[in-house]
Parts: C-alpha cells; sequence; structure tokens
C-alpha cells in the first residue's frame, strides 16, 4: 500500500505503525533516487510523516485565515480520481508516483526526459499563501511549498519560437482509474502564454502545509496560478513543452463557451449557467465578493493591457 497522506498525523499520533509505514515509504523513494537526493530534497531534511525541512517564507505570501488542511485534502476536483468532490481523496492511493519524471520538450534548446529529482535539485522551496478560486464558485486559502515555474523554464532555454506552455497530467488508467471513462479527452491538459508562465506568481508545487502534497492535490508536482480560475493548475504533470502556438486545453475543448484559454477569475464575464460575483470560501457561511483576478490585479493586470477580456476570457 502506497504512504497514506494524513492531515491530522502530529508527533504524538506517531505510533509504531505509523513509524514503520512511513520508513517504508522512506526507503521506496531513496531506492528510486540516484546519489541520495530524494525529490530533490536531501533525504535528511524529510522528516517523519512527509513533513518538507528547509522550506523558507515565499516573498509573496498572504496573511488571510487558512482554509482548514481537512478541507483542502477532502474537497476538489480531480477527474481522473472520479468526478465527485469527494472522490480523489477517496481514491487517491491508486496514484503511485515513485519514479515519476517529465519530458520538457517543445521550443527548449535542450529537451530531454528528467527525473523529479533532477528537477527539483536546484530549486530552493519557499511557502506561499495564496487564494485559489474554482469556477464552480467556491474558494480556499492555501500554503503551498513550491517554486516559481520560470526558474524551471529559464534552465531548459525557451527557444524565440517558444510563446506557450503547454502541460499534461499523466496518462495511465491503472494509476489513475477515473481515465477509464472518457469524462474529458485524456490526458488532462492545460496551457500557459510564456509571459503568464514566467510571472513570479505561478509555481509549481510539491507540498502544502509543510507536507509532500497529498495525492489528491496533483502529487507529485502540480501547477498553481492564483489568479485564474482552478482548472488552470493542472495537477500530476509528466510534460511540459514549450510551443509556438496556442496549446489545446482539456476545458476549452470540452465546453468553449464555458471555458475560455485565459480563464482570468473574472466577476464582470459571467458563466454561462451562473453570475462568478460571488463565491464561497470554504469553511465559512456568508458569500464574499469575488475580486478581479482573485486579487492579484495588481500584480497580473499589466499582462492582459489592451485585451478585451470578455472576448479572451
Ligand atoms: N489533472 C487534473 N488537474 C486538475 C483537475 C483535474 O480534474 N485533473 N481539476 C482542476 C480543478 S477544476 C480545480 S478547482 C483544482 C482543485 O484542486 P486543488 O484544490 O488541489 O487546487 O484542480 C485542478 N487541476
Ligand atoms: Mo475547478
Amino acid at each position: 500500500m502506497p504512504f497514506r497522506w494524513n492531515p491530522e498525523l502530529g508527533p504524538e499520533d506517531v505510533t509504531p505503525e505509523a513509524m514503520f509505514q512511513e520508513r517504508r515509504r522512506f526507503l521506496r523513494a531513496a531506492a528510486v533516487a540516484t546519489a541520495g537526493a530524494v525529490l530533490g530534497w536531501d533525504p535528511d531534511a524529510v522528516q517523519a510523516e512527509g513533513g518538507l525541512a528547509g522550506v523558507r517564507k515565499g516573498a509573496v505570501t498572504l496573511d488571510e485565515k487558512l482554509t482548514p488542511v481537512r478541507e483542502v485534502t477532502s474537497y476538489g476536483n480531480f477527474y481522473e480520481l472520479g468526478t465527485g468532490k469527494e472522490d480523489p481523496a477517496k481514491l487517491a492511493d491508486r496514484l503511485v508516483t515513485y519514479p515519476w519524471s517529465v519530458r520538457i520538450d517543445g521550443e527548449v534548446e535542450q529537451p530531454g526526459v528528467v527525473s523529479l529529482e533532477d528537477l527539483l535539485k536546484p530549486h530552493p522551496l519557499e511557502e506561499r499563501v495564496y487564494r485559489m478560486r474554482c469556477v464552480e464558485g467556491w474558494s480556499m486559502v492555501i500554503p503551498w511549498i513550491g517554486f516559481p515555474l520560470g526558474d524551471l523554464l529559464k534552465r531548459f532555454v525557451p527557444t524565440p519560437k517558444g510563446r506557450y506552455v503547454a502541460f499534461e497530467t499523466l496518462h495511465d488508467p491503472q494509476r489513475l482509474p477515473g481515465q477509464a471513462r472518457e469524462v474529458l479527452r485524456w490526458p488532462y491538459r492545460e496551457g500557459l502564454r510564456l509571459d503568464e508562465a514566467m510571472h513570479p506568481l505561478t509555481i509549481l508545487a510539491v507540498g502544502l502545509y509543510d507536507r509532500v502534497l497529498p495525492n489528491q492535490n496533483g502529487v507529485p508536482l502540480r501547477l498553481v496560478v492564483p489568479w485564474k480560475y482552478g482548472f488552470k493548475s493542472i495537477k500530476s504533470i509528466v510534460r511540459i513543452s514549450l510551443t509556438e502556438q496556442q496549446p489545446v486545453t482539456s476545458w476549452n475543448q470540452h465546453a468553449p463557451d464555458e471555458y475560455g484559454f485565459f480563464a482570468n477569475v473574472n466577476p464582470e464575464v459571467p458563466h454561462p449557467r451562473w453570475e462568478q460575483r460571488q463565491e464561497r470560501r470554504i469553511g465559512e457561511w456568508l458569500r464574499r465578493d469575488t475580486l478581479p483576478f482573485n486579487g492579484y490585479g495588481e500584480q497580473v493586470a499589466g499582462l492582459y493591457a489592451g485585451m478585451d477580456l470578455t472576448r479572451f476570457f
């Protein structure tokens, strides 16, 4: 059985059984890692309970009430693990992630398949608290652990033709049983314009709440783009391609009138089937007004200067 992430586990709960499970997980991780580096951080730093050490406070972070970890990890969308909000947490054990590699290709100087360890090694991890907003009208405030996507892309040196970045999730119905049904065209795909991808707010996350990512939140590597609706933040990434043309994205392909390529949080542009002016923060009763760009307008509105955002929604 793969290690099951337990948000409630504290040091006082570490029973011999829990320690045994953790040790097995740790050894399995160590076995696939070369030269002792596990997922880019020193094995000595991977604490018991899957905790992450050496994480620094991010420069951009919010001081808002956090959504309880139980909600963050038990309510969400990950259609490859079922279409119900509580399915992903239930089916999470199926998503075995060791070993994992990511293909970086397309318009870059040095394409290749890179192990997760090698991909993460040079990138110091930061904790950043971000507001997240699903197109369905709920929102959360989540302390993510990750590093800027731009830092990674620079390492692979985009060519002058690279204008967009396309992402793909793992396609494996054994480990992602929801892929047995064609609710979306698999693999799940997302994309950003290069300037959005290079923006310092855009991160690749490997953890949340001081821990390695729980499977249901997109282990081992997922995108986080806080000014866009949740579906942009693609989980369990195996491929990142630089492209000349705007890439196909799963939701845009599925229902182009409902889910645009840009998907910026925009209270002025209603979804065809509902208003987008308000949202319900998970754990709160009163609805709150949705902010343009999810409250990150000061940082990102400039990226869209001169664009008609009702047309490019
Ligand atoms: N591969 C994949 N990534 C995905 C999804 C999905 O179904 N498959 N759902 C998206 C949607 S709609 C949302 S709201 C977020 C929810 O997960 P989070 O709370 O961990 O961000 O994941 C996004 N990433
Ligand atoms: Mo979503």
